[in-house]
């Protein structure tokens, strides 16, 4: 210990020179260079930790420390004013994002407004909806044709032409600020296009851009890794390594063969991938989604999933950013086993994180019209270090996996293998009785395995409500989206939509006639969104798809309102409440000494639940429905309509 700070304190002065030279080229007045000084002060040991570790055997491991240093002083001084004034501000308030105000949503940029320019006229729409977060799906430059849906990236200063520029982004960064709307964009850092500069160089010969990636000249070593690796595209491609014709060599391609994942044991890779990070924050982004975290060390023998180095990186890039962009939050975009997925999150890591373990127990319970695994599962692992926070979210740009823990389930009596089985024909809509419309996305003939495609609506059950003229039918679908946006924006973290969801938009069957789109079924649920659906709300439409749209609409953005209304709902805290029915999913919030008690009813049979319990959860003897208006008391049993969720407050 005392050995490495020695090492890492003389480095340091060894490399004030470099500095300096940084602030004069950029001339960075004193005051500004003092702050960036200051937090590498603080923040230098940490990181020369793990960086020593990760890089010392290299033979020119000082130079890019170096390298690495300075470039973290060019982001500096290349951050404007207002995002350093962001910065100031943020330090002394980092639990910003626990707020009960907080509300998010994800949107394509072409498929929600053609454009950069165009979806700065919809501002105004987002506010309305109460959002305060935007994640704008990947907006940067890409390969010509399948791009992944914006994740094959060929240039991270560039905005893909068809959307805009990088001014056009500073601009409407400007508009979502001034509206009091974060911005969320992607960090793609596992793997470059095959199409970006330095692939592109890779490919022309060149040695060191060569070692940016994972070449092999034949199958010895891809062969040696692929015992112990999972498929993860396996319907695209089998196998996780691409034969490249013009270099004749085999090249490691987690996902897309056209995605070429980044070799991050190379030190200039981790020098690389900072500055374009740095640049990407500087454009004036609140939160990075740090794609993909997973995947991004590689080592024989093991998964190449979630390696301790993977972690390291992560917090490598993390204490770079507290120097640099000090308001910046990661969000870890794991879609992994669930006690993986804890790992990625703290304060030196990723702030916040996807809930991939949620979201599918939510659609479980949905299926099973039981509680039972989800509440086994959120007893021992919602909760989450300090000042970190889940992100809860219901459907995404991807598809669903049943990410749950095989022993949550067989500590019930489920078997995880039948029950991920059960769970892709309820979703594909081949189990009797399934009100769901989904599509089987990757599905593995060899492992059984198979996630799903499709929007909300369409897998609960509105889709079939509709084809079915079935008026009853379109009331429960309805009901079970309102009951999952009124857990997600009540359970505890920041609450996340992908927007579509707001008007209950079905699945999208026409992207099988776009051959770019066709292979990858994950388009059924990116559908365009349809402007004229706002004239709905004004219209006096009483029947048909436009009243059922008006009242998904006004519901979901009522229940947004009342969460940002309630004190008890910032923060994370939440404890299950035991409510002795199986349907039932029964918790309470608390936050400086305000309390709300949520119980939501999964199944389409009315159920009750004893009064007693709210009053023993410490709510008094008289309570009200935040939702309906409705007041309850602890002497009589609480009737629960079917799939009607209630929030309870104290009158
Ligand atoms: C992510 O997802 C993105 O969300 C996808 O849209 C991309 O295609 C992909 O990365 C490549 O950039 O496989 O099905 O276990 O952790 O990283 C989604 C895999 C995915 C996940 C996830 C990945």
């Amino acid at each position: 210990q005392d050995d490495i700070n020695f090492k890492a304190d003389l480095t340091l002065k060894r490399l004030q020179s470099s500095l300096t030279e940084v602030w004069q080229r950029n001339q960075v007045d004193e005051v500004k260079q003092h702050e960036f000084e200051l937090r590498l002060n603080e923040y230098w040991r940490p990181l020369f930790r793990i960086l020593y570790h990760l890089y010392s055997h290299r033979y020119d491991f000082f130079y890019h420390l170096e390298q690495i240093v300075t470039t973290a002083a060019q982001g500096w001084a290349d951050r404007a004013e207002p995002l350093c004034k962001l910065d100031r501000k943020r330090v002394n308030d980092p639990n910003w994002f626990q707020s009960e105000r907080i509300c998010g949503g994800a949107l394509y940029v072409d498929l929600f407004g053609e454009n950069l320019n165009q979806l700065r006229k919809h501002v105004g729409y987002f506010k309305d909806l109460g959002l305060t977060y935007l994640h704008l799906m990947p907006l940067f430059a890409v390969r010509p044709g399948n791009s992944d849906g914006g994740y094959a990236i060929s240039n991270y200063r560039s905005v893909d032409p068809r959307l805009g520029t990088i001014d056009d982004l500073r601009l409407l960064v400007d508009d979502l600020r001034e509206a009091g709307i974060s911005l969320v964009l992607d960090f793609v850092f596992n793997h470059t296009s095959d199409d970006h500069e330095w692939s592109r160089l890779a490919q022309s010969g060149n040695r060191e851009y060569q070692e940016f990636y994972y070449i092999f000249p034949d199958r010895t070593e891809p062969d040696k890794y692929e015992h112990t690796l999972r498929e993860i595209f396996p319907t695209v491609r089998r196998g996780n390594f691409t034969w490249h014709d013009g270099m004749e060599q085999w090249v490691w391609t987690s996902f897309n063969s056209f995605q070429w994942d980044l070799n991050y044991s190379n030190p200039a890779v981790f020098r690389a991938m900072l500055e374009e990070m740095l640049f990407i924050t500087n454009t004036g982004v609140d939160i990075l989604r740090l794609d993909a975290v997973a995947f991004i060390w590689k080592k024989m023998g093991t998964t190449c999933e979630n390696q301790p180095e993977a972690h390291m990186l992560i917090q490598a890039f993390n204490l770079l950013s507290r120097i640099a962009t000090p308001s910046l939050l990661f969000k870890s975009e794991a879609i992994v086993h669930p006690d993986e997925v804890v790992k990625y999150i703290g304060e030196e890591e990723c702030q916040i994180s996807y809930n991939p373990t949620l979201m599918a127990l939510l659609w479980e319970s949905l299926a099973t019209r039981n509680v039972k695994l989800l509440v086994q599962s959120l007893s021992h692992r919602y909760r989450l270090p300090p000042n970190t926070a889940w992100v809860n979210y219901l459907r995404c740009h991807d598809d669903i996996g049943w990410t749950f823990d095989d022993a949550d389930a067989a500590m019930i009596g489920i078997n995880a293998y039948d029950h991920r089985q059960f769970l892709n024909s309820f979703y594909t809509g081949q189990f009797d009785g399934s009100f769901a419309r989904g599509v089987p996305f990757q599905e593995n003939q060899q492992t059984g395995d198979m996630r799903i495609s499709g929007t909300m609506a369409s897998l609960a059950g509105l889709e079939q409500a509709i084809e079915q003229e079935d008026e009853d039918k379109k009331e429960l679908a309805i009901r079970r989206m309102l009951l999952l946006h009124g857990v997600s924006l009540s359970i505890g973290g920041i609450p996340l939509l992908y927007l579509g969801e707001e008007w209950g938009m079905l699945n999208d069957y026409d992207f099988v006639k776009d051959p770019v789109k066709a292979g990858d079924s994950r388009w059924i649920h990116r559908p365009k969104m349809k402007w004229e659906y706002l004239d709905e709300l004004d219209d006096h439409i009483d029947s048909g798809s436009g009243s059922i749209r008006k009242r998904i609409f006004r519901s979901t953005q009522k229940l947004i309102a009342l969460r940002k209304s309630h004190p008890a709902l910032a923060g994370q805290e939440m404890d299950l409440v035991r409510t002795g029915n199986e349907h039932i999913l029964g918790y309470i919030r608390f936050h400086d000494g305000n309390r709300l008690i949520v119980l939501a009813n999964f199944s389409e049979i009315p159920q009750t639940v004893d009064g007693n319990i709210i009053r023993t959860a410490g709510l008094g003897h008289f309570f009200e429905d935040m939702i309906t208006n409705r007041e309850y008391a602890t002497s009589e049993h609480l009737q629960i309509e079917p799939y009607q969720i209630l929030w309870l407050d104290r009158v």
